[in-house]
């Protein structure tokens, strides 16, 4: 029998929610993120739909790009994009939902992110069964959320993950295992999971720009350059992945971060954020269904964006607000005075997330909870 694994991403998947809420968002470009407050806005998109993903914003745009791209569209007789903010408890729950689905068709599921998963589906016993039941799960959850997600079919995560992404929206693409080095050969080497703007630099340094040509390069070169990551990439590029679907991997934080409207250092404003990212931190771990956390990680963004995060951890596991809010405090004064920052440095963002975290539902029902953070 052979291997067969899966690679569910849902489609634009905060933008879509959105606009399955709110009729009047559909047809037009839509952007989940900051408020761009007339250009001025501070932070970034969490994602757009395709409409806006044609004007260049995409995930992680500066929230005051995706205004400029905007009027520009307006300008160009064109409609402008349409901004609303992120509601993070809604797309967990929608998130929460669509996994559900994918588990009711699927007995081993690793949730990899709040969008995506991987299935083992070898006991479907072949290419063309495992393809039959990926289109009754698509159809399942188009007709339960109203979501269209994209799937990809390959012989492991790796050839599964980038087929998802090869059809998007609404895709469904199956690579065999025979077919798989061909299918790496012509694709750009950043497609690799693990080769980030850093290593793509160091590759086309060499030279290296696509699968094709990272495949031509020795092993004891690949190594030299690269490290230990080297031999992994060498696996990678020649189609090769034996990591297995991880059924249970523990979520592993739950963070919220504001970025200040205008640079700061009064204590007032700083304390106020504090507090709402307690009380949002706290209700998503509720709301999650965790039962506690350990550890506590402050995050300073300074206005030069040194950015700097101090951890502290908890003997004992807790839920409780007031602690949080005492642990957060405590990692944030430093950042006021000397000890953390001797130049007075103002701040630009502020962020807080709870780690080491126990999940409550494990202990009574066999599903398992992914909490996203993004920072
Ligand atoms: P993605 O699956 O990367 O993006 P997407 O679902 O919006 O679009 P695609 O059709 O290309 O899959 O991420 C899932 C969600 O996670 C996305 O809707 C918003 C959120 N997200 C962020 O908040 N910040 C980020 O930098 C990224 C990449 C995603
Ligand atoms: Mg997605």
């Amino acid at each position: 029998m052979p291997r067969i694994i899966l690679h569910l991403d849902m489609d634009a998947f905060f933008a879509a929610i959105e606009e399955r809420d709110t009729p009047a968002f559909r047809g037009a470009p839509l952007v989940v993120g900051a408020d761009p407050m007339g250009g001025k806005g501070r932070g970034v998109a969490a994602t757009s739909n395709y409409l806006a993903r044609a004007y260049g914003i995409h995930s992680a745009t500066p929230i005051s790009t995706a205004w400029r791209l905007s009027e520009a569209a307006r300008r160009a007789g064109k409609p402008p994009v349409t901004f609303v903010s992120v509601d993070m408890k809604k797309y967990a729950r929608v998130s929460g939902k669509v996994m559900r689905i994918v588990r009711c068709f699927i007995p081993r599921v690793e949730q990899a992110s709040i969008d995506e998963a991987y299935g083992e589906v070898s006991w479907t016993g072949s290419y063309e069964e495992a393809e039959r039941l990926c289109r009754r799960l698509k159809v399942e959850i188009h007709s339960e959320e109203q979501l269209t997600a994209s799937i990809g079919i390959g012989p492991n995560k790796l050839i599964a993950k980038i087929a998802s992404g090869w059809r998007k929206p609404n895709g469904l693409t199956v690579v065999r295992k025979e077919e798989a080095e061909a299918f790496l050969a012509p694709l750009p080497i950043r497609l690799i999971p693990g080769i980030g703007p850093k290593t793509e630099d160091i590759l086309k340094a060499k030279g290296i720009k696509i699968v094709a040509d990272l495949r031509a390069v020795a092993l004891h070169q690949l190594e030299a350059l690269l490290g230990k990551r080297g031999a992994d990439f060498h696996e990678k590029v020649r189609a090769r992945d034996d990591s297995p679907v991880e059924e249970y991997s523990e979520p592993k934080s739950i963070g919220e971060q504001e970025t200040f409207e205008v640079d700061t250092l009064d204590s007032h404003t700083l304390l106020n954020q504090l507090d709402e990212l307690v009380r949002g931190v706290i209700d998503r771990l509720h709301h999650e269904g965790f039962h506690s956390f350990r550890t506590v990680v402050l995050t300073v963004r300074f206005a030069d964006f040194v950015t700097k995060s101090r951890a502290h951890t908890l003997a004992m596991a807790t839920d409780d607000h007031a602690t949080l809010r005492r642990e957060a405090l405590k990692l944030m004064l430093p950042f006021l005075d000397q000890r953390e920052n001797p130049n007075r440095k103002l701040i630009r963002l502020l962020g807080l997330r709870v780690e080491k975290l126990t999940n409550s539902r494990l202990s009574w029902s066999s599903t398992p909870t992914y909490s996203p953070t993004f920072w």
